[in-house]
């Protein structure tokens, strides 16, 4: 069994104006199908085949290609999973009720989030996650997550991309207008689910 590129459940138009077409195209595609077809191919006749996508992320013994490539499956998936053309808003639910115990409000969370993507340098991600039944945000470099053993350790519930490649053709290098455009995205439907999957 080998990885697969996900479908997505939406066409690459449906984002705009917040995501454009053809940074969608090219983004799952070419990107996202680039890690897929690497990974495979790293760990192909290795101990790491027949591996949950988890179990990979969170072996300490990857080398450099199985964590690029991995970390760059795992994360795509969820990133897609975690947006939709139906979303934005604030959460409701149980994710809502954890944003204010652990961030006081959504406009702290958001506030933290936004200046976790906002100063990542250089190409990486910023995550939610849940450890030990709490909320707590971060950032990873390159395609790292929070699954790998240098990073927070937590279960990632929501991420965003801010890889140049996510934004570049319609926001140039305004990072920050791409990041409160993500938040209209955001299926909290989809992250409450996941939310519980790892409090439950
Ligand atoms: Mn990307």
């Amino acid at each position: 069994m080998s990885f697969e590129l996900p479908k997505l459940t939406y066409n690459y138009e449906d984002l705009e104006p917040h995501i454009d077409a053809r940074t969608m195209e090219i983004h799952h595609s070419k990107h996202h199908n680039g890690y897929t077809n690497n990974l495979n191919n790293a760990i192909k006749n290795t101990e790491l085949e027949g591996k949950t996508i988890e179990e990979i992320c969170q072996n300490p013994n990857i080398n450099n290609a199985v964590r690029n490539n991995g970390g760059g499956y795992y994360n795509h998936c969820l990133f897609w999973a975690i947006i939709s053309p139906n979303g934005g808003g604030i959460p409701s639910g149980d994710i809502a009720e954890a944003i204010k115990r652990d961030f006081g409000s959504f406009e702290n969370f958001k506030t933290e989030f936004s200046n976790a993507a906002a100063t990542r340098f250089g190409s990486g991600w910023a995550w939610l996650c849940v450890k030990e039944g709490k909320l707590c945000v971060c950032s990873t470099p390159n395609q790292d997550n929070p699954l790998m053993p240098s990073s927070c350790g937590g279960n990632p519930i929501l991420c965003l991309d801010v890889w140049e490649h996510a934004y570049y053709l319609n926001y140039q290098n305004r990072r920050p207008d791409y990041i409160e455009a993500f938040f209209n995205l955001i299926n909290w439907e989809e992250v409450n689910r996941k939310f519980n999957s790892y409090t439950s």
